[in-house]
C-alpha cells in the first residue's frame, strides 16, 4: 500500500491557523479525534475528493450531507452558474423563492407554510424561538447527544463535533437559557414523560432528529416517535422535527415519510441548499403565521432565499425526486454495510453498524448503540485507526466516531467495493 503524503495540506494548515481560528471555519473539521492534521480538498467531482497533495479519495464526507447527488453535479452547477449570470442577491424577493418552496412543499407535506434561512442552526433555533413565541411557553426537551446546530438552546449534551471535542455543554451559554432546555434520553419514553410531568405547561417544544446522526448514526426504536407523538398530544408542546440531515436523504419526504409521523414543525438543511448555504423550517399554517410579518415573532435575514442557493437546492432536489432515487441508495447502503460487517468479522474486530438508507455509522463496540451511553462506549482510539488506514488507501470517512457516513447517487458498485477493500486491510490495523 503506497503510503500517501499530506505535506501540502500540513503547509496549509499551518498558515490557515495564523488567520482562522483553529485552522478551521468549523471544529468538525480538524481531525482533533484521529490525530493528524486536516486535509485541505481542492476540488471534488461525483463521489470523489481530492486533497492538495493530489491524492484522491472516496468521499463519504459528502459535506456532512449536502452531496446526495455527487460532487459537482453538472446540472447544479450549470443552475448556480446560469443563476449568477443575472445577479448574486437582491434583497428583493424572487419567483425561483416561490419555485423551491411550493418544490419542497410537494415532498414535506406537513409543511403548509415555510421561511428559508441561511444555516440548519438558523431553521433550528426560529423553530424553537417560533414555539415559543406560539406557546407563551420557555423549555423545551432536546436528547442528550442530538446536535441541532451552534444556537445557545443546543449545546448542552449536543453531538457532533461539541461531542468530538469533549464539549457537550459549550462555555458561553448563560445559566438562563440553560435552564430553559431540559435532556432526556433518544429511546427513552420514561424520561421524556418525567420531563413533561416535572415541567406541566411549561414546555413550548421538543426537538428529535428523527434518526440521530450526530452521535453517530441512531435510529428510532420501534413506537419510540410514535409514543413521542402520544405523550404530547393535547400539551400543547409543538414537535419539532430536526431533518436538517435526514431531510431529502432518507426518503424524498425524509424521515416524516420513512416511519409515517407527522410533526408540527420541521427543519431542513444540507440537501436542500445543494452544497449553498440553505435552511428551512415549516410546518401547521396556524403555528408559522405567528412569524413576522404576519405574527409578533420576529426573525430575518439578508441572504435567506438567495438566487444561487436556491437554484442549487432546486437542482439538486429535481435530481433526487423520485422513488428510484432511494432504491438505489438503500443497495448501495447495502452492500456496503455488509461488506464492512464481513470485513470487520474477518479481521476479528468488535463493530456495530447503524444505517438507515444511505446514512450510516460503524460503531466500535460490540452493541447495540440506541443512545448517547451506548454509542460513548465505542473505542474511539481503534475509530482512528480505522479512519487512518482508510484514509491511507484512498477511502475518507468522517473524522469522528459521533458521525454518519454518507452515500450519494455518484457511488457506483466500482466505490463500494474498493471501500471494502481498503476495510479489509484498515480492520487489520485496528
Ligand atoms: P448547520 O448550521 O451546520 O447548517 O446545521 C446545524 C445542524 C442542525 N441539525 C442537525 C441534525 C445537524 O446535523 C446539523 C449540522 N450537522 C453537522 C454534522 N453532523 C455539521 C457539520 C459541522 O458542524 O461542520
Amino acid at each position: 500500500m503506497s503510503l500517501f503524503t499530506y505535506d501540502a495540506s500540513r503547509a496549509l494548515y499551518d498558515r490557515a491557523g495564523m488567520s482562522i481560528v483553529g485552522g478551521v471555519n468549523s471544529p468538525a473539521r480538524a481531525f482533533k479525534s484521529v490525530g493528524g492534521d486536516p486535509l485541505f480538498v481542492t476540488r471534488a467531482e461525483g463521489c470523489h475528493i481530492w486533497d492538495a497533495d493530489g491524492n484522491r479519495y472516496i468521499d463519504y464526507i459528502g459535506s456532512w450531507g449536502p452531496m446526495i447527488a455527487g460532487h459537482a453535479h453538472p446540472e447544479v452547477i450549470a443552475a448556480v452558474t446560469g443563476t449568477a449570470q443575472s445577479g448574486t442577491s437582491f434583497g428583493v424577493s424572487t419567483e425561483a423563492e416561490i419555485q423551491i418552496a411550493e418544490k419542497i412543499r410537494s415532498m414535506v407535506p406537513s409543511i403548509e407554510l415555510l421561511r428559508m434561512v441561511n444555516s440548519g442552526t438558523e431553521a433550528t433555533m426560529s423553530a424553537v424561538r417560533l414555539a415559543r413565541g406560539y406557546t407563551g411557553r420557555s423549555k423545551i426537551i432536546k436528547f442528550a447527544g442530538s446536535y441541532h446546530g451552534h444556537g445557545d438552546s443546543f449545546l448542552i449534551k449536543a453531538g457532533s463535533g461539541a461531542l468530538t471535542l469533549g464539549v457537550p455543554d459549550s462555555a458561553g451559554i448563560t445559566h438562563g437559557i440553560a435552564s430553559d432546555t431540559l435532556v432526556a434520553e433518544y429511546n427513552n419514553l420514561e424520561s421524556v414523560q418525567k420531563l413533561i410531568q416535572a415541567n406541566k405547561n411549561e414546555i413550548a417544544a421538543i426537538i428529535v432528529e428523527p434518526v440521530v446522526g450526530n452521535m453517530g448514526t441512531v435510529p428510532p426504536l420501534s413506537g419510540f416517535l410514535q409514543g413521542l407523538k402520544k405523550l404530547i398530544a393535547k400539551s400543547g408542546i409543538v414537535l419539532i422535527f430536526d431533518e436538517v440531515m435526514t431531510g431529502f436523504r432518507l426518503a424524498r419526504g425524509g424521515a416524516q415519510e420513512l416511519y409515517d409521523i407527522t410533526p408540527d414543525l420541521t427543519t431542513l438543511g444540507k440537501i436542500v441548499g445543494g452544497g449553498l448555504p440553505v435552511g428551512v423550517y415549516g410546518g401547521k399554517a396556524d403555528i408559522m403565521k405567528c412569524l413576522a410579518p404576519l405574527g409578533p415573532v420576529y426573525q430575518a435575514g439578508t441572504l435567506s432565499g438567495n438566487p444561487l442557493a436556491v437554484a442549487a437546492g432546486l437542482a439538486t432536489l429535481n435530481l433526487i425526486d423520485n422513488a428510484e432515487v432511494y432504491t438505489r441508495l438503500e443497495n448501495s447502503g447495502k452492500m456496503l454495510e455488509q461488506g464492512l460487517l464481513q470485513a470487520a468479522k474477518n479481521a476479528g474486530i468488535s463493530i456495530t453498524i447503524n444505517r438507515v438508507g444511505s446514512m450510516l455509522t460503524v460503531f466500535f463496540t460490540s452493541g447495540p448503540v440506541t443512545d448517547l451511553s451506548s454509542a460513548s462506549r465505542s473505542d474511539t482510539i481503534k475509530f482512528s485507526r480505522f479512519f487512518r488506514g482508510m484514509l491511507n488507501r484512498g477511502v475518507l470517512l468522517p473524522p469522528s466516531q459521533f458521525e454518519a457516513m454518507f452515500i450519494s447517487l455518484m457511488h457506483d458498485e466500482d466505490a463500494i467495493k474498493t471501500s471494502i477493500k481498503a476495510a479489509e486491510e484498515a480492520f487489520m490495523e485496528c
